[in-house]
């Protein structure tokens, strides 16, 4: 049982209405809010979830005629033109304007919280099965990839196919040039570095796209003996870093608009141009995605000749903090492993292995949105919690 409703009022003079709590608190209600959010069904297609009331019809003055309190468990308002609205009081509860329950709000439907690592990084490691057959493993499984960043499932097939069951579990993989899913390994002709068996450095994937896949899914069918492993790094963590310690290097990085390019052919034939900045950062200045493959960064540099130098200092001073043992977490993944990361937060790379006439590694990878990804993790909580 939820808290209930002690008094309503709506003062002359306030375009709000006061609502005190059975524990004494506050909350304000502005009216133009109030009539923008009836829940009655000519302003509410409740099939839908969706609003009727179109804005044309909103009058943005507003203000309630008459307000009531039912039985301390909703409100109802009357307004200048007698349309009547009905609030429950858990529905308001949730949508008070304080700091604090907006905050509580942001958390329930973004679950931002981060937990940074470095090398001393404990690789979160759960079931491939246990993810596919059982709610509360994919659950944590989403959770773990979004607070961490990174989690590996083990146990999957060591053949092609595991990570499209993967896609259908969350909803569906992103489509990209390379396709559906795509292969790596050493290739003749290669339309891309990643498919040689060469070292790869600190990048994320395919920043050439205006929107980068949130999410990437590498899934080992095949490991070559000597070399070949894997490394990764929390770009988050290491753009913090930078910040404290060269802030003119990630004021650059964070401002300087960088070229990406990607001409070829694979799933279609393609002819990418995108800029992004190299440290990507919300409005408080945080970082919220790195766009960084040295492979796709174009010879094309559209910025003036004296801003190239500082460039590359600044990128270099990222670069050796990326690199620093401090930082970077190794590992060489298996037969059957699926590591799951954040391609925007997680930059990875990969160590260099023999050639050969014979595939000795094969790797099939796919991406996924982040609003996928989340949209699962929303509905996995509401089953494993039985909530709504
Ligand atoms: C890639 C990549 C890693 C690996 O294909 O983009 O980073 O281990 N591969 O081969
Ligand atoms: N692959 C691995 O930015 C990139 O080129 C990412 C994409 C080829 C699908 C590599
Ligand atoms: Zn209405
Ligand atoms: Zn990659």
């Amino acid at each position: 049982m939820s808290l209930g409703i002690r008094k309503v009022e709506a003062p002359d003079a306030e375009h709000l209405v006061r609502v005190q709590w059975e524990d004494g608190s506050e909350s304000r209600y502005p009216c133009v809010w109030l009539r923008d959010n009836c829940q009655c069904p000519a302003c509410f297609l409740h099939s839908a979830r969706a609003r009727r009331l179109l804005f044309d019809d909103l009058d943005v003055d507003i203000v309630a005629k008459e307000v009531c309190l039912i039985d301390r468990r909703k409100i109802s308002i009357t307004w200048p033109d007698e349309h009547t609205s009905e609030y429950e009081a858990e529905w308001l509860k949730k949508r008070c304007f304080s700091e604090a329950a907006r905050a509580e709000m942001r958390e329930d439907l973004f679950l931002p919280e981060r937990q940074y690592w470095g090398s001393d990084l404990q690789l979160p490691k759960m079931s491939f099965e246990e993810v596919m057959y059982n709610n509360e493993s994919a659950y944590r499984w989403l959770c773990t990839l979004k607070k961490v960043g990174i989690v590996l499932l083990t146990g999957a097939a060591a053949r092609q196919g595991e990570l499209v069951k993967l896609g259908h579990r969350i909803g569906f993989l992103r489509l990209t040039f390379y396709g559906p899913t795509w292969q790596v390994q050493d290739k003749a002709d290669a339309n891309n570095v990643a498919y040689t068996t060469e070292r790869l450095c600190f990048h994320t994937d395919y920043p050439v796209l205006q929107h980068p896949p949130g999410v990437q899914f590498l899934h080992c069918i095949k490991q070559t003996a000597a070399g070949g492993e894997s490394e990764v790094v929390d770009g988050f963590h290491v753009a913090n870093k930078l910040k404290e310690q060269n802030p003119q290097a990630y004021q650059i990085l964070s401002s300087t608009a960088v070229d990406y390019t990607d001409v070829g052919v694979d799933y279609c034939d393609f002819a990418m141009q995108c800029k992004q900045r190299i440290i990507d950062v919300d409005y408080t200045g945080q970082a919220v995605r790195i766009n960084h493959n040295n492979a796709t960064r174009d010879t094309v540099f559209d910025i003036p000749a004296e801003k190239v130098w500082p460039f590359y200092a600044a990128l270099k001073e990222f670069n050796d903090l990326l690199n620093s043992t401090e930082h970077k977490f190794t590992y060489k993944l298996k037969p059957g492993d699926v590591v799951t990361f954040d391609n925007w937060r997680v930059l990875h790379g990969r160590q260099s292995y023999q050639s050969g006439s014979e595939v000795t590694r094969h790797l099939e990878g796919a991406y996924a949105d982040w609003d996928v990804v989340m949209s699962r993790l929303r509905l996995l909580r509401k089953r494993v919690n039985n909530r709504d």
